[in-house]
């Protein structure tokens, strides 16, 4: 899609792989858009009821795609959220998924306060890589990378690779 100021990237994976650690270092480095989802639809109350399993809101995608529309049309945001089947494929330009070995993300979202079948699930959806499977069902596969989200170490070189594939972008738009 056109994007006068630049690409849209999609950070997304499991909860706690690091998305909005990697995202706001991201976009300050590169000057885009840091755009987190869930926090979007607290502030403008963009839910659809309440999730009594999961002891969580149920977010209104509809509205979220439709509150985001023209910023995306400007281009250069980057994205973060957990899901991403629900976005028009014609807003990314690139899909990262994030992924963290099983005992560290437990670790972390232990240390977040997650308990039991919360817990216990969002381990899983690693482990099968729920979140990789949707991306690659939702977007071209060429335009999803998968990346390791373990150490400091790990998100240093993710910068530096997305930074690098930003100015290729630019080269060529
Ligand atoms: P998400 O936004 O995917 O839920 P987060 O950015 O809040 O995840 O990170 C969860 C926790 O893990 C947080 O305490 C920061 C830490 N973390 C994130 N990326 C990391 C990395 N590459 N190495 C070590 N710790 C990391």
């Amino acid at each position: 899609m056109a994007s006068p100021h630049g690409p849209n990237i999609l950070l997304t994976g499991t909860p706690g792989t690091g998305k909005s650690t990697l995202g706001r270092e991201l976009a300050q480095r590169a000057c885009l858009n840091y755009v987190n989802i869930g926090e979007m639809a607290k502030e403008r109350e963009l839910y659809d009821g309440w999730d009594d399993e999961y002891e969580c809101h149920v977010l209104n995608e509809d509205r979220v795609v439709d509150e985001l529309e023209d910023q995306m049309q400007q281009g250069g945001n980057v994205v973060d959220y957990h899901g991403c089947d629900f976005f028009p494929e014609r807003w990314f330009d690139i899909v990262f998924v994030l992924r963290t070995d099983n005992s560290v993300l437990y670790e972390r979202l232990e240390h977040r306060g997650y308990t039991g079948k919360k817990l216990q699930e969002n381990v899983q959806c690693e482990i099968f890589q729920t979140i990789l499977d949707e991306a690659r069902e939702a977007y071209k596969i060429e335009i999803v990378h998968e990346l390791p989200s373990n150490t400091p170490e790990d998100m240093e070189e993710n910068i530096e690779r997305i930074l690098l594939w930003l100015e290729q972008w630019k080269l060529t738009h």
